[in-house]
């Protein structure tokens, strides 16, 4: 039973020779089985084996996704017989995985790929202070829309749960998606019970129309949100929680919860979308 262990830990040190920018991959032994660890500021990589040994290896990505606790990765592998070796490899996909199926396909890590998207949780967690990482988010929908328009290669949002509150309707560029439901630890887990809300005036959200607006191509998605709007309170005013005018590009909207408030007498009305 040691050996295995004993030759994974030779390879490692010699992988991490060669491979100098790649933290180095340590392990322990927990509960009976072995736990891959590395740095929790190394993010971007993922943990591959190989299954034809080392004279001829044949590295695949393991698909469970690492865990972050107590700033460190912790991956755990099965223990079995055989020998094995794992080594860390950059993920390299941009835009390889898609946010929203609660699967993380490129194995970074988290359902989404972090290095496209700004980060958005509520305060404390959360401050516009920060760069809008996974470790550093920031606390305001406007900043991180902000952010995602305005960094290269930074095109999308992901929203822990909680409330964001809009003092004024926020038109969204022509290539930010927004995705909510994550959970608003570090180690940005999602699921459906997570209930991520946008609340704001009697107009909230607007799509299309943007001043100056540059078409990239790609597509716009609202998922796992719910919106709110206020009740109108000019005289006549309607209540539109999501407003979608002129638009030259496609916007898909996926488990999303849009609630409009009332219009405003007289003849003022309420439009959900
Ligand atoms: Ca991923």
């Amino acid at each position: 039973m040691t050996i295995p262990i004993l030759r994974a830990a030779i390879f490692l040190f010699w992988s991490a020779r060669l491979m100098a920018a790649a933290p180095e991959l340590g392990f322990r032994n927990s509960s009976g089985q072995t736990q891959l660890v590395w740095p929790g500021t190394q993010l971007g990589f993922r943990v591959e084996a190989s299954v034809g040994g080392l004279k001829s290896p044949v590295w695949q990505p393991i698909q469970e996704a690492a865990s972050r606790i107590d700033g460190e990765y912790r991956l755990t592998v099965p223990r079995d017989s055989g020998m094995a070796f794992y080594r860390l490899a950059q993920v390299t996909e941009i835009g390889g995985d898609t946010p929203g199926d609660f699967a993380d396909s490129n194995g970074d890590g988290i359902d989404g790929d972090f290095s496209r998207a700004v980060f958005l949780a509520p305060p404390p967690f959360g401050n516009d202070r920060n760069s809008g990482t996974m470790q550093f988010p920031v606390a305001t929908l406007e900043h991180a829309v902000e952010l995602a328009e305005t960094v290269p290669l930074k095109h999308d949002v992901y929203i822990a749960q909680g409330e964001y509150g809009l003092r004024a309707p926020l038109r969204l560029p022509p290539h930010v998606s927004l995705f909510g439901q994550f959970d608003g630890t570090t180690n940005w887990g999602i699921a459906a019970r997570n209930v991520t809300t946008i609340s704001g005036p009697a107009t909230t959200l607007i799509l299309g129309e943007y001043p100056g607006e540059v078409l990239l191509g790609l597509p716009v998605r609202l998922v796992g949100l719910t919106v709110i709007a206020a009740d109108a309170t000019e005289p006549g005013g309607s209540s539109k929680a999501v407003v979608i005018k002129g638009l030259k590009y496609s916007v898909s909207l996926e488990r999303c919860q849009i609630y409009a408030g009332k219009g405003a007498a007289p003849g003022g009305s309420s439009y959900g979308l």
